[in-house]
């Protein structure tokens, strides 16, 4: 039987928010196990966390395997890691630090095959996945894999208009740290403050009138709640150390009382 084919744009289209976990610890082992967390799917941050390449593969695979969705945030916008993502498996690529629309379109280009962009072929363990045949494969691949550039500068805030509007993206995902950080000129960190979330109902007004997913990183439950109210649906909801401190620390509580 082929492995489970991950139709995350129907998933989006229902319009039900699509809650996951993030993870930053290099272990396809813990990687299956946060994989059957009660959360939507797992994404593997390989800017941020210690995730390279190799790993992702196998954890990828774990996730794959655990009937969930594998995510990757890559390191950088480069050209050949959102292909590379792909044919590992994995069903959405998150790029960073997306400012211009030139930029945007070169996301495109790297994630999706022609007409739409110029990935090249070569998706060894996708294919087998699937379980299509290599021309249907190619039919499908650009609908079945997702690409969302990361909105988290005040240049990005500024082009936000013509990224939204690059043919073949699929969604925008707010970084609310870097956001922050780069609209108070490097004095805060304010995933929530007045600035921010006014950016943030900007960039949701972007996404919504070009039909793209709106997405944000979260991290705890009151800023899934306020992304929510905004209209976001795709919320990185908890990291997979955070998790762990949070499981302690409640532990420590519990035997206190
Ligand atoms: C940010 O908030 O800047 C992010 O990139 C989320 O990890
Ligand atoms: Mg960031």
């Amino acid at each position: 039987m082929a492995a489970p084919h991950f139709d995350l744009r129907s998933r989006f289209a229902s319009g039900e928010p699509f809650l996951f976990s993030w993870m930053s610890v290099p272990s396809p082992a813990l990687a299956a196990q946060v994989a059957r967390l009660p959360l939507d799917g797992v994404c593997l941050d390989m800017q941020h966390g210690m995730i390279g390449f190799p790993d992702a593969v196998g954890m990828i695979a774990a996730i794959n395997a655990a009937g969930r969705p594998a995510l990757v945030r890559t390191l950088w916008n480069d050209a050949a890691t959102p292909g590379q993502c792909f044919d590992a498996g994995a069903s959405c690529v998150i790029a960073p630090m997306v400012n211009t629309r030139a930029q945007a379109e070169a996301l495109v280009r790297a994630a999706k095959y022609p007409p739409m962009g110029s990935r090249s072929w070569g998706g060894y363990t996708a294919l087998q996945a699937s379980g299509l045949a290599p021309a249907d494969y190619l039919r499908e691949a650009n609908r079945m894999t997702m690409v969302f550039a990361m909105i988290e500068t005040v240049e990005a805030l500024e082009n936000v208009e013509a990224i939204a509007a690059t043919p073949g993206l699929d969604g925008l995902f707010v970084g609310p740290s870097d956001l922050s950080i780069t609209l108070s000129k490097g004095a805060a960190i304010d995933k929530t403050g007045k600035d921010t979330l006014s950016a943030m109902t900007k960039v949701a007004a972007a996404a919504g009138k070009n039909g793209l997913v709106a997405g944000a990183f979260g991290g705890s439950a009151d800023v899934i709640k306020t992304y929510l109210g905004l209209g976001y649906t795709f919320i990185a909801a908890a990291v997979d150390v955070d998790l762990m401190q949070a499981g302690a620390a409640e532990l420590r509580k519990a035997l206190a009382t």
